[in-house]
């Protein structure tokens, strides 16, 4: 098998690549000379040629401030102020900026992540980001500037809560997740969604790969806290009911297609304040099973309270844990409400309607099915959690909640009770009876 760690040669571009290659639906191939990455001293005359970006900042582009402020692993970010506002600036790269030019990665991912907020924006308009300018062969998002915002990772590596995360977060995932489903729209709309997401096939395969493969076996670029981690990443790697598991996971991404997921939903993927709540990043979207996009958030929850419970106890003063512990049980009850709400008012689509269900007392059984349907993605969405909380451990991407525990032992420490839930997310979801029950088992993990 192709690992993401070793691209097929036909993929070995140089990074300073002025070219975009543009698949077209044809099957040829066209270059063309658009493509350059942008930096500080050039942003400000691309920017002044888009004429409703550059009133929106205002003033000269010689006064602009730009700051190239990209701490992810894969793309250019900037934010630039004019004296009238501020835009921010994403552009990818020809290459995964984590690892460099030796791993090239398509621009288009830009073009998809464009059609993603699109897409998102038409069913949680306050919870997305407002694009203003996309740019295909530039591989240019301009966007608006969520100040005073700031990546929810970082604010809960430091302790601080949210009040309104938790609702919105649901709030994004019930209405992107069912109005992209055949639950909302016909089979012909949804084909159509499927086939224009379809050649995201690069980023899925770095999922493919960094989440449901490379962390259970040797790979090149897999990295793991030493030597205190060894024997539980060998253990893993020679665990064969584990690596049954999450190839049964790999399967459900490889080939079902539920819903537009996000893809890579993580907290690093979310941006707030104490009152407002945006999604952002979607480039790794594509129409996947939906209970990926759940298991992200709650997996990424988890791995924050491992973080702090690992650290400083299960109860510390604060009761920080235990918060971050709540936000999960809220944002999958929430979701689950929200869900079913729409379900039971908006349920135009090809799937489970057409009047089947309808009798002259009302709806009989498509609540009993909603049951079921919304149960197996409590399993499955636990299962997806317990992959994106090992991959961030044992693989290529680690998370900040982790990363900045700067004493190794006690690094360890916490990344082996997430390891260790992980797995019992993948291989028990089906004994956790609900979300609170999944919350104390996490707690009751942690030993002192
Ligand atoms: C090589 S890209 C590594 C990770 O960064 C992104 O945020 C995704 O999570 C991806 O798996
Ligand atoms: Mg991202």
């Amino acid at each position: 098998m192709q690992s993401c760690n070793s691209p097929p040669p036909q993929r070995r571009l140089s990074a300073h690549f002025a070219l975009a290659i543009v698949q077209k639906n044809t099957g040829f191939v066209a270059l063309k000379h658009a493509y350059r990455p942008l930096d500080p001293a050039s942003l400000p005359a691309a920017l002044a040629a888009i004429s409703q970006i550059k009133a929106r900042l205002g003033g000269a582009p010689s006064g602009w401030n730009v700051r190239e402020v990209g701490d992810g692993n894969l793309n250019l970010v900037f934010i630039v102020e004019g004296p009238d506002g501020g835009v921010v600036v994403k552009q990818a790269l020809p290459y995964v900026r984590l690892v460099g030019e030796s791993w090239p990665l398509p621009l288009e991912r830009a073009w998809y992540e464009a059609n993603a907020l699109r897409i998102q924006a038409q069913f949680a308009h306050a919870l997305t980001p407002e694009v203003y300018h996309t740019d295909r062969d530039m591989a240019l998002i301009v966007m608006e500037f969520l100040t005073p915002h700031i990546v929810l990772r970082k604010g809960l590596v430091k302790g601080i809560r949210y009040p309104k995360a938790a609702g919105a977060i649901a709030e994004f995932m019930a209405q992107t997740l069912f109005h992209t489903s055949v639950l909302a729209s016909n089979a012909s709309d949804h084909k159509a969604r499927v086939a224009l997401f379809a050649p995201n096939t690069a980023l899925c395969k770095i999922t493919e790969d960094l989440v449901f493969t490379d962390p259970y076996r040797e790979a090149v670029l897999n990295r793991w806290t030493r030597p205190f981690l060894d024997d539980i990443k060998q253990q893993f790697e020679n665990d064969v009911g584990l690596k049954r598991a999450v190839s049964g996971k790999k399967w459900q991404f490889l080939t079902e297609a539920q819903a537009l997921i996000h893809g890579d939903l993580h907290s690093g993927s979310i941006m707030v304040t104490d009152s407002d709540t945006r999604v952002i990043d979607p480039e790794f979207a594509f129409v996947g099973p939906m209970a990926f996009d759940v298991g992200a958030v709650i997996g990424n929850f988890l791995l924050a309270y491992f973080a702090h419970a690992g650290q400083r106890g299960t109860e510390p003063a604060d009761g920080y844990p235990d918060w971050l512990l709540q936000q999960t049980i809220d944002i999958w009850v929430l979701f689950e409400k929200n869900f079913r709400a729409l379900w039971s008012t908006g349920a135009t689509g090809d799937a489970f309607g057409n009047g089947l269900f309808e009798t002259p007392e009302g709806k009989s059984g498509l609540r009993d099915e909603q049951d079921r349907f919304l149960q197996n993605l409590f399993k499955e969405s636990l299962e997806f959690g317990g992959c994106k909380m090992i991959r961030r451990i044992l693989g290529l991407a680690h998370v900040e909640d982790m990363e900045s525990i700067a004493d190794p032992a006690m690094r360890a420490r916490c990344e082996t009770f997430a390891l260790r839930f992980g797995r019992e997310l993948i291989l028990g979801a089906g004994g956790f009876s609900s979300i609170a029950d999944v919350a104390a088992a996490a707690k009751h993990s942690v030993q002192p």
